[in-house]
């Protein structure tokens, strides 16, 4: 499936239907009176976060969305149809915005989640309505409403519980691969990854989600390589996996590198949890492997795992570290969500 994160699409509610004028017209029956019926509801336009989707990729092919009108109301004091909604359905980490891509109107982080983005018009009175002691005959009914209509933006935000950061070719897809069944693309050349993918990851009975996303090169918040919109994806991520190439030049400036990227980007990134290994330990020679951990603990300020993510030296240490900081994260949210009582 390819993959799309951003769309712009346009939707449209349905307009009510015209309330109707008619009278009661038989035979041998005087001053019938009126009977015209209401017009039926237009439809919503709905989004709705569905199982089983991962991009936006349908929005592509499909930009625009009309829910029905309402019919209008009829004699005998028949009510219009309303008309049917129409649903949206988009991935669970859709967050929508208005047109100008600013102002967020909602974010449905969970499967089943559902907001109406334009309400239907209500439909027009028929003249049975109007009916009262003193006017037994009107001859007015109301026009349906219109519709809303509106351009909207879906951003879809991946929802992972870790997130594997790193400079191009640190080895992020390939630790992907060793620790879950994603099947992403790796190969010895940077930017191999152009878009995220997630891993389901299972240690020791339990379970959670790990997200690569494409590496990031000095200045990518100036959109330098693939620039760091991409980081978006980890933004919900409640921990990082900071990978770091140890046959490259200089261990702890490649850190430096990807965490002054992440500080650019902001949005909360620096601040996660991190946990930092150093990775292909297996092309290393015992003396490398400590002279470039050691630049590594110097800049991150901890000490490194070692890890290669060939052979699988310290990828069980590494989700162990990963697991635990992410239920860390959990029993502090708890923390802050039930205040002790007084
Ligand atoms: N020797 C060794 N090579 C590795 C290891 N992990 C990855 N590689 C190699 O490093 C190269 C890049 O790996 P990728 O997994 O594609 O790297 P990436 O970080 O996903 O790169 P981008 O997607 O371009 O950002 C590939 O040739 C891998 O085979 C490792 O643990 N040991
Ligand atoms: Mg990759």
């Amino acid at each position: 499936m390819k993959f799309l994160d951003e769309a712009k699409v346009y939707i449209r509610s349905g307009s009510g239907g015209n309330g109707c004028v008619s009278f009661r017209r038989e035979k041998f029956i005087e001053f019938g009176g009126p009977n015209g019926g209401d017009g039926g509801r237009g439809g919503d336009v709905i989004a709705q976060a569905v199982n089983g989707l991962n991009t936006l990729i349908d929005y592509r092919y499909q930009q625009h969305f009309r829910a029905q009108n309402g019919r209008a109301g009829m004699g005998k004091d028949r009510h219009g149809a309303n008309g049917g909604d129409v649903v949206m359905k988009v991935p669970a980490g859709t967050q929508i915005y208005d047109e100008d891509g600013e102002t967020l109107l909602a974010d449905l982080t969970e499967v089943g989640q559902r907001v109406v983005l334009a309400k239907g018009g209500n439909g027009g009175f028929g003249n049975a309505h109007f009916k009262t002691a003193t006017n037994r005959a009107p001859r007015r009914a109301n026009p349906g409403l219109p519709g809303e209509e509106r351009t909207i933006r879906l951003r879809l935000k991946l929802i992972a519980d870790a997130g594997i950061v790193g400079l191009p070719n640190a080895g992020k897809s390939t630790f992907l691969a060793a620790v879950s069944a994603a099947r992403p693309k790796i190969a010895d050349y940077p930017f191999t990854t152009v878009h995220p993918q997630l891993g389901v990851v299972r240690i020791d009975n339990s379970e959670f989600v790990l997200a690569d996303i494409p590496g990031l090169i000095e200045g990518a918040h100036e959109g330098s390589g693939l620039g760091d919109r991409f980081l978006g994806h980890i933004e919900r991520c409640r921990v990082l996996l900071h990978l770091v190439d140890g046959t490259g030049e200089h261990a702890g400036k490649s850190y430096a590198t990807v965490r002054t990227e992440l500080e650019a980007y902001g949005h909360g990134l620096a601040e996660k949890p991190e946990i930092v290994a150093l990775n292909k330990a297996d092309a290393l020679t015992p003396e490398q492997i400590k002279s470039q951990a050691a630049r590594l603990k110097r800049a991150a300020n901890k000490t490194p795992l070692i890890v290669s993510a060939v052979t699988g030296t310290g990828v069980a240490e590494t989700l162990r570290a990963l697991m635990a900081a992410i239920a860390e994260t959990h029993s502090k949210a708890k923390a802050v969500a039930t205040p002790r009582q007084p």
